[in-house]
């Protein structure tokens, strides 16, 4: 059994965002309870995502499982459970979803002031392979009144409260910002709480990975397989950047943030705005990077300052260490 001794006083995820909560001058509670209600979700999909092996068997009969219950995918499980947790919490006027085309407007009885966009399972077409998927979410305040509308959940990444993700890896990591830094946290399934693992997480200023999916490289700006011919055949005669890409967004992006490097996902011929999502994917990984002094970038501008007109819209992304975008970005300008 485990031997290590045991932590009377554990920084809890919990506990941490009650003791933010208390420095903010004002506050009522509201944002604790609702991000509380986050990872209430969260754990439950974690637990789910443990055992989707065993669900999966079950689903290969059809959509029944042994005992006759229906078995609700994964990527619908966990919307229903971050959607009916977040409601419950009285924080969210509304939300958008990846799983949901229109917004979610929270209940008359049930609305606070807050719009959650969320992802709630990123990378499920690796759940079959079991390669790591996540769950994204960024928190802002409403700004209309009376019944909400699209307008609150248009807003700029700048205007982020709270952004976080869950990776569903070798162990279940929230990474989380309330705009002052970047902290990790681990989940404990022994006290089924996140532990305070890092905080004020630094990028290293430049890396030696770059990360994105080759097969588009017959798609590709010009710019984009120049940059790459000069990660692999430096010119200065330096070493090459290594080489990973998961598909899992979350994974790609963890990673980079923990060894730093480059992470792309660019417009193609095919996709002429990329494929990643700006309210529930790009805005809050680029604001949780730029927490840990990253950059990220849509090639052109900064995506936190990108006014967003519809709620599933399309941007190109680049994040990582300084060093790195901004070298990639020299490649785009040559271009232009
Ligand atoms: P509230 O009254 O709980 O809705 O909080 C009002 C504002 O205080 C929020 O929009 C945040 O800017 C800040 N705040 C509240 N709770 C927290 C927290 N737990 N951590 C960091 N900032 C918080
Ligand atoms: P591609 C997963 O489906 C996802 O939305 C992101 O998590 C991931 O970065 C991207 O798509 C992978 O897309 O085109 O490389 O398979």
């Amino acid at each position: 059994s485990d031997q290590s001794e045991f932590d009377t006083d554990v920084w809890t995820l919990t506990r941490f965002i009650i003791e933010t909560g208390r420095q903010a001058r004002g506050a009522t509670g509201e944002l604790t309870q609702l991000i509380n209600a986050i990872l209430t979700a969260i754990k439950a999909i974690s637990s789910a995502v443990r055992k989707a092996g065993l669900n999966h068997l079950q689903g290969l009969a059809g959509s029944v499982n042994v005992t006759g219950d229906d078995v609700k995918k994964l990527d619908v499980l966990s919307n229903d459970l971050v959607i009916n947790m977040l409601q419950a919490s009285y924080g969210t006027c509304c939300m958008v979803s990846e799983e949901n085309k229109d917004l979610i407007i929270t209940p008359k009885d049930k609305r606070g002031k807050y719009v959650v966009c969320f992802d709630p399972l990123d990378g499920s077409s690796n759940i079959d392979c079991l390669a790591s998927i996540g769950t994204i979410f960024a928190i802002y305040k409403r700004v209309s009144e009376g019944e909400p509308t699209e307008k609150d959940a248009l807003q700029p990444g700048s205007n982020i409260v709270c952004a976080g993700y869950t990776l569903y890896g070798s162990a279940t990591l929230v990474a989380l910002s309330t705009g002052a830094g970047l902290h990790f946290f681990m989940l404990d399934p022994a006290i089924g709480e996140f532990i305070l693992t890092e905080k004020n997480v630094k990028i290293k200023p430049k890396g030696k990975i770059y990360s994105l999916n080759e097969g588009y490289a017959k798609y590709f700006h010009p710019s984009i397989n120049e940059y790459l011919k000069h990660k692999k055949y430096p010119e200065d005669g330096g070493a090459p950047y290594g080489a990973r890409y998961v598909g899992s967004m979350v994974s790609d992006v963890h990673r980079t943030i923990a060894y730093g490097g480059i992470f792309l996902y660019p417009a193609n011929e095919k996709s002429p705005k990329g494929k990643l999502r700006l309210l529930y994917e790009c805005n809050p990984i680029a604001f949780l990077i730029e927490q840990a002094g990253g950059v990220a970038s849509t090639g052109t501008q900064r995506v936190l300052d990108i006014q967003p007109e519809s709620l599933h819209q399309r941007v190109p992304f680049v994040v990582g260490s300084p060093d790195d975008v901004n070298e990639f970005l020299t490649f785009v300008k040559k271009h232009q």
